[in-house]
Formats: structure tokens, sequence, C-alpha cells
């Protein structure tokens, strides 16, 4: 223990900016142990982690049957490509069909990849199946998306620095304003072939649509042919208080994008989800990823989805994220604008003229709470699901403090 209290961080720092590609700008702290909702830095700081890894760690830092799930299929088998079959993959979609409610899934790795898979599925659903003539079908999208950072995922997303020098990009994509219901009833036209929509959107801001908007674009996509696709990378798997964000209003995507917190925390998983009317237009060599399906994605996979379905994460969430967002908002600040989100999917909104949220996470983690801002003014807080409310009253003791300007850098 005394070693990691020596060891110096910024040589860390200093060795990831020398080697690595400055595509981040992290928090200047640098962590080497997890467990549950903690993190420890290298000094052997102990530090509450409200970000999971951007909804990845729902589970927490290596809950024991995800890690023990990884132990015993590493000493069985990690890979073997989608050429042969393994023992894994066929229960792992078993069980992420029934705990979904749908026919078929097709796994993949990153969300990225997962969302890539469903425009594939449903840019050739709408030529085989609804018969828009292939290289015409469109696919609506809302302002402040984000899906992904793959070529074709920027080339509709509205943020510029996400696009910026890497055109040309692939056309096929409407845009939309979020929770518009006129806009996008407007945008719908014979060649519409999908709507793909974050029920929140988590990057954009913690933004929450009117109630009643997914329920209505879902109509109108029913009654004009149109796919509706939910990406839940974010939200989905218990975040928001539902077992699907959709779920708030009852509403069954026509395909469902899953990722993150599928893999536990521990192993890249995620997949395109829906009824075989589309999943069906995959043939063999349609579609494919070296490590899609592989046994040890499957077996960690299986017991991340059941540790979010017996620990009942999603009821817990509702009960305690609806508590600490109150509590959020009893808060008085001259900083904070408001606060909104859904379950522990929450984000606190500062004020413009308090300068950047940046400063209130910064000052947030020299008192050992690690949280992300996003979209310059949103503090982002979203813990992992199985955090404890006695944790969160103590953390709140920091929280409160820094969101009336305690500690922080102030402009
Ligand atoms: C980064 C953001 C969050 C996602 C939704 C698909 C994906 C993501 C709704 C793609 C990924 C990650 C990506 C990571 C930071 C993080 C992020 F800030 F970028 F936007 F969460 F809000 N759909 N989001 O949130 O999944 O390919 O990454 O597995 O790229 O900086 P991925």
């Amino acid at each position: 223990m005394t070693e990691s209290v020596e060891v110096d961080a910024r040589a860390f720092i200093d060795e990831a900016n020398r080697w690595g590609a400055h595509n981040y700008e992290p928090l200047p702290v640098v962590l080497d142990r997890g467990e549950g909702v903690w993190v420890w830095d290298v000094r052997g700081k102990r530090y509450l982690d409200m970000l999971s890894a951007y909804s990845a760690l729902n589970q927490g830092h290596r809950h024991p049957r995800v890690i023990g799930a990884a132990r015993e299929q590493l000493e069985r088998l990690t890979l073997t490509s989608r050429a042969f079959h393994n023992d894994q993959m066929g229960p792992f979609l078993a069980e992420l069909c029934q705990a979904t409610g749908f026919e078929k899934a097709l796994p993949m790795n990153t969300g990225a990849e997962a969302v890539e898979t469903a425009i594939k599925m449903v840019r050739k659903w709408g030529s085989e199946v609804k018969g828009v003539p292939d290289g015409l079908g469109e696919i609506i999208v809302c302002g402040g998306n984000f899906a992904g950072r793959t070529i074709t995922i920027i080339s509709f997303s509205s943020e510029k620095g996400y696009r910026r020098g890497f055109g040309p990009f692939t056309p096929g994509f409407r845009t939309v304003p979020y929770g518009d219901i006129d806009a996008f009833r407007a945008a719908v036209h014979e060649n519409t072939i999908g709507f793909l929509i974050e029920p929140i959107q988590g990057e954009g801001g913690v933004v929450v649509p009117p109630e009643g908007y997914l329920a209505a674009t879902r109509e109108i996509c029913r009654r004009e042919g149109v796919a509706f696709m939910a990406d839940e990378i974010q939200t989905g798997l218990g975040r928001t208080g539902r077992l699907f964000c959709c779920d708030w209003e009852g509403v069954r995507p026509d395909v469902l994008i899953v990722g993150k917190a599928l893999g536990g925390g521990v192993y890249p998983v995620s997949a395109a989800i829906a009824d075989s009317e589309y999943m069906d237009v995959f043939q063999p060599g349609d579609h494919g990823s070296t490590f899609g399906g592989n046994p040890l994605g499957a077996a960690v996979a299986r017991a991340a989805l059941g540790v979010i379905l017996d620990e009942q994460l999603p009821q817990r969430t509702d009960e305690i994220g609806a508590w600490f967002m109150e509590e959020l908002r009893g808060i008085a600040s001259p900083h904070v604008d408001h606060v909104r989100g859904k379950g522990l999917m929450i984000g606190v909104v500062i004020r413009e003229s308090s300068g950047p949220a940046r400063l209130f996470c910064e000052a947030l983690m020299r008192r050992g709470i690690l949280a992300k801002e996003t979209h310059r003014q949103v503090v982002r807080f979203a813990p992992p699901l199985i955090i404890e409310r006695e944790t969160l009253e103590n953390a709140l003791e920091e929280i409160a403090p820094v969101l009336a300007g305690e500690g922080v850098a102030l402009p």
C-alpha cells in the first residue's frame, strides 16, 4: 500500500500524453483500482464514481457475479470468431431476447457498431421489405444526437466539433428538432425508412423530451411504416428507472440498440435487437465482426444482464433516483439554472454566467467525487445503479457546497 502512495500521478499523465493521441482532455486523476461505486487513484485517494463510464458501469466496478463469469470463461474459451459456433452466444442471445421481448438479436461489441448494424438493417429492410428503391431510403435523426464516432454516425451529428475535418459524409439522413412532434410528422415522406432516437439525449446534455413525445412519434412510425429505432445504449438497462427508457411511455421500438452496461463494465458487448421482419434481411456474409458474439463477451453479458434483472436495478434506480433528484433540486445555489433527467441519469445545468460546468467537476474531484460535464454547462451525475442511499446522502454533503460555488474557480 505504501508503494502506491509514493507513486507520482503526473508521471502517468505525462506518459499518456507523450505516447497517446490527444483525443480527450481527462480530469487530472489517475485511477488504479475500482470496487462497487468507488475508485482509487495511484496516491490511494478514494473517489465516488458519479460517471459510471457514461453508464457502462450500471452494475458497479468489478461486480462479483460479472467478474466470476469472466474468470470462469477465461479458463475455458475466449474467442472463436463466427466461423464456428460457441456454447455461450446462443444462451446469451436467448436471454437477451427474452429480457427485451424481441425475436432476434445481432451481437456486436461497441455501441457505434450496434448503431451501424441497426442502420444497415433498416436500410436493407427499407429496400427489400418496404419497397423504397435501394439508395433512396432516408432515416430521420434529431438535433443534439450522439450515437458514436464512425463516419456514418458523425454524418448525422449536429455537433460541428464531431464533424470538422472528417468529410465527406454519408448521405441519407434528415435532422429534425428533438422533442418536436409536428416537425417529425412533417419530415416523414414516402421514402422515410427509419427514425433513430435516444429516449433521453445523454451527450446532448441529459435532455428529456416532452411527455408523450416517444409515444406520439412511435405511432406516426407505425402508421407510416417507418422503423422506430431506439438507441438505448446509455439510457437502457436500468439507468432511467425502467429496464429501458422507452418503457416509461410503454413504447416498444421496432429496433432496440443496446451496449455499455450490457458488458457489465468488464468487456465491450452491444447488440441490435428486433423481430424477424427486420432481422431476417441479414443473409450469411451480409454483416459481421471478428469479436461479435464471442464466448467471453457472451458469458460476461449473461452475468451483467442477470445482475440488472435479479438485483432489480431498474426498480431501485427509480426510487433512489427520484429522491436524489429532489435533493439536488433542493440545494440553494446562484449557479444552478435547473436539474433534469430521469432515474440516475441526471444533469445539473450551470448558468453561463457562472462559467463552464468543468470548473464544478474539478471542485468535485478535489472533494472525492468524479463527475463529468457535458455540453459545457451540464454537470452529469450517473453513479452505478447499485449505489446506496446513505452513500448519496454523504455525497450530497460535498456536492451542495460545490454547487453553491465553494472551492470553484469561478470566472
Ligand atoms: C466518447 C459521449 C456519452 C452513446 C449513445 C451510442 C454511443 C454512445 C447514446 C456509442 C457513447 C460515449 C462515447 C464516449 C463518451 C460517451 C458519451 F459523451 F460521447 F456522448 F455517453 F454521452 N449511443 N457514448 O452515449 O457507443 O461506440 O462509445 O460504445 O466517444 O467520447 P460506443
